[in-house]
């Protein structure tokens, strides 16, 4: 019930570098015509990078890993769903489009063989405690290295790292030991692993799936022209006295979030919201070529008694 595309099948078949990338971030988690121009240059950054870029997203009831250029218009220019976990199936049944959050974009690319996937900031755990993102159920289960900048700014930052804890996610600073900040470069919670380049990357998740381990790995990079702590800080709190006002919730609430911390920053946050997606996506075709690189060379030197991989 997954279709994907000729180019992306062709590239798994051949062992080439994929990226798979979400679709939520364009149809509610950017302003039009941003989130068209982002999602092509997305692509054209995975491309320039040496990788094959497979953007994932609900078309018409069908559960797409690699989508072409008209399909992505509709998905920038229209109002369509949005397809977490818990709604994925009736999305599917009803025929509808929808973007893919994390969560349902780590499904897809999973099930197709993809071991990447690039996105800009993690669903978790909100102020509001009872909601908690099913993108931290899918990163416990889905063996891919998620390349993000940290949670969303909006939201507990250090309660979402508990979770990917309790959940037995490691969670990778980029050539950086604390977590990343989404908009802002990096908060003070400190992360159990460090990486300095791609190799390393590719060695975890490796060792993750040699161990038998579920999970996937976050790594996450900081956007060095990020804004700074105490500007985001002020923003967010305003954001969020919007959302109680205006009593919004559930899926509503990250769009919603996103949308009034740009009006608020006349824009800027969606500046530094197109930054880090690119540089995730860029170091993202890095460490899928590394992972390809890696994978080569253990077929050709394994034992016939070792699981391969
Ligand atoms: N990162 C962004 N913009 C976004 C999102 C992430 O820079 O719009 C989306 C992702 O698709 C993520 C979703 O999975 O927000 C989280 O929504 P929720 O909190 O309802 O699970
Ligand atoms: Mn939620």
């Amino acid at each position: 019930m997954i279709r994907v595309s000729p180019a992306v099948q062709a590239a798994l078949a051949q062992g080439a570098p994929v990226v798979a990338l979400e679709s939520t971030v364009l149809t509610h988690g950017l302003p039009r015509p941003t989130n068209l121009e982002l999602g092509r240059r997305l692509e054209a950054v995975v491309r320039e990078a040496g990788a094959v870029p497979a953007t994932i997203a609900v078309l018409a009831g069908e559960l797409s890993v690699g989508i072409d250029d008209e399909a992505m218009r509709r998905l920038a220019e229209t109002e369509v769903a949005k397809a977490s976990l818990w709604n994925l199936a009736a999305v599917l049944i009803a025929g509808l489009d929808g973007g893919t959050t994390v969560s349902t974009t780590l499904h897809a690319a999973s099930r197709a063989g993809i071991a990447v996937f690039a996105t800009g900031g993690l669903g978790g755990v909100h102020v509001d405690a009872e909601d908690v993102s099913a993108d931290l159920t899918a990163l416990a289960r889905e063996s891919v290295v998620t390349v993000c900048s940290g949670p969303k700014s909006v939201l507990d930052a250090a309660a979402t790292l508990e979770r990917l804890e309790t959940a037995g996610v490691p969670v990778a600073g980029w050539r950086s030991q604390h977590l990343a900040g989404f908009l802002t470069p990096h908060t003070d919670i400190a992360l159990p692993i460090r990486c300095d380049d791609a190799d390393e990357v590719a060695s975890l998740l490796h060792m993750q799936r040699d161990t038998g381990l579920p999970a996937g790995i976050v790594l996450s990079r900081p956007e060095p022209d990020g804004l700074d702590p105490e500007t985001l800080r002020e923003l967010t709190d305003a954001a969020r006295a919007d959302a109680t006002a205006a009593g919004v919730r559930g899926k509503d609430v990250t769009p919603f979030l996103l949308r009034r911390l740009a009006e608020r920053s006349d824009g800027v946050t969606v500046s530094v919201n197109l930054r880090l997606l690119e540089g995730n996506a860029r170091l993202a075709a890095e460490v899928a070529t590394a992972i390809a690189a890696q994978r080569e060379l253990r077929a050709a030197t394994t034992s016939p008694n070792e699981v391969p991989l």
